[in-house]
């Protein structure tokens, strides 16, 4: 039998060769991160894997899909819970500047050995087509009816996922099936996309119409981990890859390294087909899919967490300033502040590693490939889309964050803060 969490790494590496046919830049990406790490784990032998070991870190990526319903949500956590991957965080992009229509979490293992095996998550946002800061009552009726419509995942994909979840993996031949169909559901479909609806959503937002102007989903980046995002960054403008400005998250400095640190390059432009009102089929292009690349540090506790966030919203040529002078400059510092989470086996502590996302990198690394900034027009939300909704919605537990990585660091002999 191919246990859950062989499953979960031959998807995770299924869809990496996936991906890497369709987007080339993305196999450059993997190809310079696995350099930066060769590099900084021969300058750094001692500390190089106090975050996760070389192996757990070459095989690590993300991934991120969007959908457009409560219904497709509930399906997307059939499947991965197939792969040990359940809901974790929730987080409103539409609080962000400027604001997605989105609500999202992220599918992840959640036992620390699962996460050590393989930790593979996929970021996963659901559009709010009932947000009426973003979609009129016409414009909601005639999305959600075109999304109500489509099946983004077969019936024999989601059956062999509750079997796999029912069982603890599955025999061998239905392994490679599941495998399969379900990177298949995740690749650039090939059908024409109706151009004016595409248009006509995009005027409203650019990930509306990535999401409901065409009839199946896709992941829209694939993220290796990589050791020294500075030195990366600084390879990939040398090969001539146009990174975005700037790196997302906390600034570079010479302190511990916390939560995340992302940098993506620019959805590239794919030839995709077109369906025009007079029927005719044009070929053209478009732009949805980009490189994303980051570092990952400690987990902090809300008290770090809080922090971080101040001194992230104040003045950006300040930041790095305020930073040094604010900061928890050691591990030490850290803990004896309560802002960071370890384990404590036999007496050795050990930084626990972020395993979750950033609302405003997301934000960001969203923004970071349109060309057009959304606009919410004023007034309420019309309906509330919060943890408890995403929850019922899938049907199941939206786990807090925080909530696990104390327990990680209370049942390791940590007191837990
Ligand atoms: C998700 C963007 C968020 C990250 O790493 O913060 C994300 C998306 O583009 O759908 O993946
Ligand atoms: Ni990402």
């Amino acid at each position: 039998m191919a246990e859950i969490h062989e499953l979960r790494s031959r998807f995770a590496a299924a869809l990496s060769r996936t991906y890497g046919r369709e987007v080339p830049a993305y196999t450059t990406l993997v190809e310079v991160t696995g350099q930066v790490n060769a590099d900084f784990l021969a300058a750094h032998p001692d500390s190089a894997e106090r975050l996760g070991s070389i192996a757990r870190v070459t095989a690590e990526r993300h991934g991120a899909i969007r959908v457009g319903t409560a219904a497709e949500m509930h399906d997307v956590a059939v499947l991965f819970a197939g792969f040990g991957m359940y809901p974790v965080g929730f987080y409103d992009l539409r609080e962000a500047t400027p604001p997605v229509p989105v609500v999202s979490t992220a599918f992840r293992p959640i036992d620390p050995e699962e996460l050590a095996r393989n930790p593979f998550r996929v970021f996963t946002s659901m559009l709010t087509t009932a947000d009426r800061r973003f979609f009129d009552a016409d414009l909601q009726r005639r999305l959600d009816g075109f999304l109500d419509r489509r099946r983004l995942f077969p019936d024999v994909l989601l059956s062999l996922a509750r079997r796999a979840a029912d069982d603890g993996g599955l025999d061998e031949s239905q392994a490679q099936r599941f495998v399969k169909l379900a990177t298949g559901v995740f690749e650039l479909s090939g059908e024409p996309v109706d151009r004016g609806w595409y248009r006509e959503l995009e005027q409203v937002s650019a990930v509306a119409a990535d999401i409901g102007g065409v009839t199946s989903t896709h992941i829209n980046h694939l993220t290796p981990r990589v050791l020294d995002i500075d030195d990366l960054y600084a390879r990939m403008s040398a090969r001539g890859i146009a990174m975005i400005d700037r790196i997302q998250g906390p600034p570079r400095w010479d302190g511990p390294a916390v939560l995340l640190r992302q940098t993506s390059f620019r959805a590239l432009a794919e030839p995709r087909r077109f369906l025009d009102s007079d029927g005719s089929i044009t070929d053209g292009e478009l732009r949805v899919r980009f490189g994303e690349v980051e570092a990952r540090g400690i987990a902090l506790t809300p008290a770090g967490r809080t922090l971080y966030d101040e001194l992230l919203g104040a003045d950006p040529f300040n930041e790095n300033r305020l930073w040094d002078k604010r900061f928890p400059r050691s591990e030490d510092d850290l803990e004896q502040r309560g802002m960071a989470y370890f384990t404590y086996h036999d007496g050795v502590r050990a930084p626990i590693v972020y395993e979750d996302f950033l609302p405003k990198s997301a934000a960001g690394i969203f923004r970071s490939n349109l060309d057009t900034d959304t606009r919410a027009t004023a007034g309420e939300s019309g309906v509330g889309y919060d943890r408890d909704v995403l929850a019922a919605a899938i049907d199941r537990e939206v786990h807090d964050p925080y909530e696990l990585y104390r327990r990680q660091q209370q049942r390791s002999g940590g007191t837990g803060s």
